[in-house]
């Protein structure tokens, strides 16, 4: 069985996401301390998301579980043909997410622990803003989802990201038209209501 190591709200959303997705049973737990000794044993980072596979091993870095399971549980129907140019976009934009926009939005959100708080937001949130246009320039030639013409694993860790947005998907949406019906997608599905409900406090 898998099991979730996440904090509410947090990164380990789209991970649980693409779990109940495939319909697979999984344990979540929930980690009040990630700094805990006991938690720094499975992920020496500190940090949430952290996977542990079936047969033992734990990874972390979310957007590596995102590739990782959306290949691992084809039920979930989350990834293109590996070795297709599709395919190639879903690990692009993944890797994208994670390394500029995730560590953006940590900026946005914990501006204090990188430096002088103030111009370390705007510029975070500058540059959120300039990933999104990125994405939305390429979903206007290349859309609807961001490997094209089928959604992927891709598809939900931007919704995640999003869903973060400030001050709401409201403002995203006048920005970013685009990113938004992705969001809309993706937050219809039964799964997405399932993982809210999990995640509210
Ligand atoms: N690159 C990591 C980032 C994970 C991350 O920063 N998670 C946050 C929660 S959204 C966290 O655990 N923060 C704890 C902390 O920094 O104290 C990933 O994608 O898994």
């Amino acid at each position: 069985m898998y099991t979730l190591y996440g904090r509410k709200g947090a990164g380990s959303v789209s991970v649980q996401f693409l779990l109940e997705e495939a319909g697979v049973s999984y344990k979540m737990v929930w980690v009040e301390d990630v700094k805990a000794p006991e938690f720094l044993q499975v992920n020496p980072n500190g940090k949430v998301p952290a996977l542990q596979l079936p047969g033992g091993q734990i990874m972390y870095e979310s957007a590596a579980m995102m590739a990782f399971l959306a290949e691992a549980l084809p039920a979930a129907g989350m990834t293109p043909k590996i070795g297709t140019a599709e395919h190639a976009l879903m690990l692009q934009w993944l890797v994208l997410l994670s390394a500029g926009t995730y560590e953006s939005i940590l900026r946005y959100f914990y501006s204090e622990r990188y430096g002088e708080a103030v111009s370390v937001k705007s510029r975070a949130s500058e540059e959120i803003d300039r990933l999104y246009g990125v994405m939305e320039t390429e979903l206007a030639q290349k859309g609807p989802y961001l490997c094209g013409k089928q959604i992927s694993a891709a598809d939900v860790y931007l919704t995640m990201l999003a869903s973060w947005y400030e001050p709401d998907m409201t403002a995203l949406g006048k920005k970013f038209p685009r990113i938004l019906a992705i969001y809309n997608t993706v937050a219809a599905r039964p799964a997405w209501k399932t993982v809210q409900a999990a995640n509210a406090n």
